[in-house]
């Protein structure tokens, strides 16, 4: 079942993926458009995080994605200009679904974690916020 993030208004939220478990091991699966509320354009991961590493520090005009740890654990903090929340990510079938105007920050990356990243768009540099102030005057006239 997906749940809410408290307060985030459907603009961020948890979403649970499938799995199909034999005695081989567990499978886990996603599908664009069904478990993920968009067509998937683009995947990357992260790996290869020093512990004491922080990525993220970001929002996007446009981009939807939904985050995954695939292995290990990190935090997001996650600010849509109102509303902060911690969300800790450790089971590769709970994603984190972020909508667009939703500032993020990534830290407290465990030793081998793998983030894997569904997103709605291709790569585009324009459609990032990587100026707080900025983001914040932005969402607040929205
Ligand atoms: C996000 C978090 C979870 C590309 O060339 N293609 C890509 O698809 C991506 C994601 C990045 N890049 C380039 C852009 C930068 O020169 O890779 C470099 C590092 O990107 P960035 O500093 O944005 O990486 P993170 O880990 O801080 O953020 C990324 C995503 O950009 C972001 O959307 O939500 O992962």
């Amino acid at each position: 079942m997906n749940e809410d993030i408290p307060h985030f208004n459907g603009n961020a939220r948890m979403i649970d993926l499938p799995i199909v478990s034999d005695p081989r091991g567990d499978l886990t699966f996603m599908e664009g458009g069904r478990h993920v509320p968009f067509d998937i354009r683009r995947v990357y991961y992260l790996y290869n995080v020093p512990v004491d590493s922080e990525r993220g520090g970001h929002a996007h005009r446009e981009l939807e994605q939904v985050i995954f740890a695939l292995s290990g654990s990190f935090r997001m903090k996650i600010d849509d200009g109102t509303t902060q929340a911690d969300v800790w990510l450790r089971n590769p079938r709970k994603g984190l679904y972020i909508k667009n105007m939703v500032w993020r920050e990534m830290d407290n990356f465990s030793q081998g974690a793998v983030c894997m990243v569904l997103a709605s768009h291709f790569y585009d540099e324009a459609d990032y916020y990587r100026d707080y102030s900025e983001f914040l005057a932005a969402s607040q006239a929205a």
